[in-house]
Parts: structure tokens; C-alpha cells; sequence
């Protein structure tokens, strides 16, 4: 007899963007092949969870009906590509969004053992498979790419080892500057490892984009760490080179320096919320989804939006939530009565807080986590909720993350407030990342229970309502107040 396994399978959905079919055929398969549930990711994919062995083939091959793949979705190659959504808003987001794709598209490995095994149901042999880009051996490590439309900075792109930040000039897209090493894992206990933001080294047209990054990659596969896993993502490989030495090794592949970066601003790094009318009237719709779990009943509802408004598309939000988009100014009007009836939260009702928050999976499926996210953090902010309107700061937008260990699923050196998991129960408490996503946060205590991190948070929050400057945010006045400092190397985030 065999042990009952279950297991996760995540859906490759570059930026996010889904059909009403593809919709449609994930919530079917949830309910047939796993737990029932779907969970939008903080890179804009799709998990299921609970699937159990047999099940998996068939959902496999379910996806594969309306054209969606797991492939690379996981694995020491790029991952899938986050981009600001949504194409449908201006034709430079509808650009971004194919050059993301094409970034998606042209990195995928060659292999075809995705198919072999699970849609034609064979041993794979592999023999005379190529990888023009991987190689042999692939990359040391996992692989992140994003695309961020300024003034956005949704898709957190500094957290990436590779960043492209569009450059536009009267609604065209001009080109990309370019970050690299941005990664945002560390261990505990592994004093070297230590989450770093990407830095921009220069700017390049979208039609170079795509080699561009398979240049980098090509560099890191080179050059990554293959000896100690916890440090060969591409932030160490330029630590360990350095930045001047990783910029003449990318002139040397592309054969000619990258431009000059260009001047751009990112506002903040969370979701639009509600609805946005687009360049040619049609509207779109974000809905918080908390953490991103869309349980039963809400999937039945977006279903009956599938089934009344068969034009209507999907997209995740790099922030765990999920955009309804393409809907006429009638289905608008339609879709808002629908969405209540069916008791789909709209963010009017929710605090400012809440809907800047986000928590990783954690427990009960993630093997890696040490203390609870996804079914804590709402419960967490309930109390913290009633200590921002004790200080009169209910309406102040605050960022706060929790994950359950230190790998930083849910970018929580990136908020303003970071949970990070060290024991069941227990966090370490991070202060002072920048609202719009340029900052790093440090350290502020180590291993606190729930009364310690709310009693923290009373009296910072007390003096930031007293002492802050007219639209200061929580995380650049606790650094003017000296409450914390201004993290500017990736190791100080570990240091008190
Ligand atoms: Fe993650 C591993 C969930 C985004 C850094 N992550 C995992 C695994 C697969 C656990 C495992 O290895 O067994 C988790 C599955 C949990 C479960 O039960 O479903 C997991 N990661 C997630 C998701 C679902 C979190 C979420 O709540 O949305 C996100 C899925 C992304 C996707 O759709 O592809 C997710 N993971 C991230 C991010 C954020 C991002 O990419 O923007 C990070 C930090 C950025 C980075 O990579 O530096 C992240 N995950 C990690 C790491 C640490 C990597 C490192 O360099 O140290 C691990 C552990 C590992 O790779 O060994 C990890
Ligand atoms: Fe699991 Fe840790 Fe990622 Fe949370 S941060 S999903 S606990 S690996």
C-alpha cells in the first residue's frame, strides 16, 4: 500500500492574463482534481493544492485543453513572468504584456518531457534534447523575471533578478531599464544569505529585451554559485563578481553597452482597487481576494460571471487578486450587482491595511514553513485593524507582509511592516520598507508572539499619528524618527 500523497501543482499564466475558458476550465478542474480551492500567487500564477497522484495526469491534461502548461512554473530555469496588468488598459500595457510573453515564451526549456510524461503518458528518454540556453545542467538556481509599467511598481520588480521598468513617451512604449540581482530569500540560521534589491544598470529598446535577458541568464548560468545552493541565485554571483565586472561581462555578450537608464517614478507597489475605465471604455474590475485563496463559493460566483458574460477575461494581480476585466459600462453596472449578491468583498468595506497586506501559503502544504501566514494573517489584522482606529489611522494605507518562514514568498523584506515566520507562533518583526517598493526593510525584534508584535505595533502606531509629516508614509517616518535606519546593502536587513 502506498503512502496517500498529495501534491501542488502551479499554473504558468505570464502576467497574468486568463480567458474566460481558461478561467472556467480552472475552476472545474479544482473541484474534480483537488481540494476545491484555487490560490492566486504572488507572481500571478495559479495553484491547486490536495491533488492526489492519480489525479494528477488528468488535470495536466485538462490545462492543456484551453492551452495552459505547468511547465517552468517550478525548477532551476525562469519562472513565470510577472507583468503590471492588463493588456486591455492602453495599448502600452498591451505591448508590456506581449513582451513579457515573448521573455515567457523564448526561456522556456526546449525539453519536451512536460509533454512526453504527462499528456502522451511516456517514459521520456531525453536523448539528443538541446538546451540552447540551460544547457546541460540548467541554471544553479530558480529564475525570476518582471515587468513593471511605471508608476506602478505592482509587480515589485526590484525583487527580481531581472527587472524591466517601461520607459514610455505619450503612451508608447519607448523601451526598458534594466535591474538585476534582486532576490529576496534568506535562511535564519545562514549568516551570508540575505534578501537584495536589483539595481538598474542601464536602459534597452523592446526589441532587445529578450536577448538581453537571455544574456543575463546566460551569465548566470555561467558564473552562478553551483556548489552552495543558498547562495546561487544571481544576487550572490554579482555580489561575488561585482557590479562593474557583471556590466562588462553583459557589454560582452550583447556586443554593445546597454544605453543610459532613463528618469521614472514608481507611486506604490499594491493593487489598483476597483474599477478602472480603460482607453477604449471598457472597464475593469480588481477584487480583493484575501491572500489569494478563492474558496467554493467564490469560485461558484466567478463562474456565473463566466456564464453570464462569456467575453469577460481574468487576470492575477502580482498582489494575490484578481482582476475582472473587458466588461462593458451595462455589464459593469450588472457585474456590481451580481458580485454583491454573491457576497464577493468589494475593498470599499475593507481597511486600508488589509488591502495592502498579503501572506504566503504556509501551513498546511508548504513542507518549508515554521509558523502560520495565509490562515493567520486575518485574524492578525483584525487586532491590528482596531489598534490603527484606536490612533485615529484607520484609513492610513499601510504594507504589511507575513510569511512563514524567511524565504519571502509573499516580498516581506518589502513592506512596511514584515512578519517572517521563525516558530510556531513566533515572527520576526521587520520596520521600514518603502511604500513604493524601493526600500528594504531591517530587523526590529526577533522571534515575537502575537502580544509583542501588537504591543510593538500600539506604540509605534501612536507615534506615528502624533509625530507624522502631512502624507508621510508609516515606513519612511519610523526611518526620519530614528525608529529604525535606512537599509541600503541587503546584509543590514538581518541587523538590528
Ligand atoms: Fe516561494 C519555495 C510558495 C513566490 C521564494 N514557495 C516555495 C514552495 C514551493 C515551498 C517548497 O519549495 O517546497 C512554496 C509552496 C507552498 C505551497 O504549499 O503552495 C512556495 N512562493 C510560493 C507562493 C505560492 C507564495 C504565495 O503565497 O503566493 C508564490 C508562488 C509564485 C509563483 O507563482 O511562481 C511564491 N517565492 C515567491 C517569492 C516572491 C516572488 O517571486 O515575487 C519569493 C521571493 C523572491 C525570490 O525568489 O527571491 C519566493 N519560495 C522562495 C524560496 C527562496 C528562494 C531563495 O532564493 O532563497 C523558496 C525555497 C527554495 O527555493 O528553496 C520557495
Ligand atoms: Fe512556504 Fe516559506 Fe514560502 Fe511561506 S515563505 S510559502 S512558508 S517557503
Amino acid at each position: 500500500l502506498e503512502p496517500l500523497y498529495s501534491y501542488m501543482l502551479r499554473v504558468r499564466i505570464p502576467g497574468g492574463v486568463l480567458n474566460a475558458k481558461q478561467w472556467q476550465q480552472l475552476s472545474v478542474l479544482a473541484r474534480e482534481y483537488a481540494n476545491g480551492t484555487l490560490r492566486l500567487t504572488t507572481r500571478q500564477a495559479v495553484q491547486f493544492h490536495g491533488i492526489y497522484k492519480e489525479q494528477l495526469r488528468p488535470l495536466v491534461r485538462g490545462l492543456d485543453a484551453v492551452l495552459l502548461d505547468s511547465i517552468a512554473a517550478c525548477g532551476d530555469v525562469n519562472r513565470n513572468v510577472m507583468c503590471t496588468p492588463n493588456p486591455l488598459l492602453s495599448p502600452l500595457h498591451a505591448s508590456v504584456q506581449r513582451i513579457s510573453e515573448r521573455l515567457s515564451r523564448e526561456l522556456l526549456p526546449e525539453s519536451r518531457a512536460y509533454q512526453e510524461l504527462w499528456l502522451e503518458g511516456r517514459d521520456c528518454g531525453g536523448e539528443g534534447e538541446v538546451e540552447p540556453l540551460y544547457g546541460q545542467t540548467y541554471l544553479p538556481r530558480k529564475f525570476k523575471i518582471a515587468v513593471a509599467v511605471p508608476p506602478l511598481n505592482d509587480v515589485d520588480v526590484f525583487a527580481h533578478d531581472i527587472g524591466f521598468i517601461a520607459i514610455e513617451s505619450e503612451g508608447r512604449l519607448q523601451g526598458f531599464n534594466v535591474s538585476v540581482g534582486g532576490g529576496l530569500g534568506m535562511s535564519h540560521d545562514v549568516a551570508d544569505t540575505h534578501p537584495r534589491l536589483g539595481d538598474v544598470i542601464g536602459f534597452c529598446p523592446p526589441q532587445d529585451a529578450v536577448r538581453v535577458a537571455e544574456a543575463i541568464v546566460s551569465i548566470q548560468r555561467d558564473y552562478g554559485n553551483r556548489v552552495n545552493r543558498k547562495r546561487s541565485r544571481l544576487k550572490y554571483t554579482i555580489e561575488d563578481y561585482g557590479l562593474d565586472w557583471f556590466r562588462k561581462e553583459l557589454d560582452w555578450r550583447l556586443r554593445k553597452p546597454l544605453a543610459e537608464a532613463r528618469p521614472y517614478q514608481f507611486h506604490h507597489n499594491g493593487d489598483r482597487y476597483g474599477w478602472v475605465e480603460a482607453e477604449d471604455g471598457l472597464w475593469h474590475l480588481t477584487l480583493f481576494v484575501e491572500n489569494g485563496r478563492l474558496n467554493p463559493d467564490a469560485i461558484e460566483a466567478l463562474e456565473e460571471v463566466v456564464g453570464r458574460y462569456p467575453d469577460i477575461e481574468f487576470r492575477v494581480s502580482p498582489n494575490q487578486n484578481l482582476i475582472i476585466a473587458g466588461a462593458t459600462a451595462q455589464q459593469k453596472l450588472e457585474l456590481d450587482l451580481l458580485l454583491e449578491e454573491r457576497g464577493l468583498t468589494q475593498a470599499e468595506k475593507l481597511s486600508a491595511i488589509r488591502l495592502r497586506s498579503m501572506a504566503c501559503v504556509a501551513f498546511p502544504t508548504c513542507p518549508l514553513a515554521m509558523a502560520e501566514a495565509e490562515r493567520y494573517l486575518p485574524s492578525l489584522l483584525d487586532r491590528v485593524e482596531a489598534l490603527l482606529e484606536k490612533h485615529g489611522l484607520g484609513k492610513a494605507p499601510i504594507t504589511l507582509r507575513m510569511t512563514g518562514c524567511p524565504n519571502g514568498c509573499a516580498r516581506p523584506y518589502l513592506a512596511e511592516i514584515g512578519l517572517v515566520g521563525k516558530g510556531p507562533g513566533r515572527y520576526n518583526l521587520y520596520l521600514g520598507g518603502a511604500f513604493n517598493g524601493e526600500r528594504l526593510n531591517r530587523i526590529y525584534r526577533d522571534n515575537a508572539n502575537e502580544q509583542e508584535i501588537l504591543t510593538t505595533l500600539d506604540m509605534l502606531f501612536a507615534r506615528y499619528a502624533r509625530g507624522r509629516e502631512e502624507n508621510e508614509r508609516f515606513g519612511d517616518y519610523l526611518i526620519r524618527v530614528g525608529v529604525t535606519s535606512e537599509v541600503i546593502s541587503g546584509q543590514e536587513v538581518r541587523e538590528h
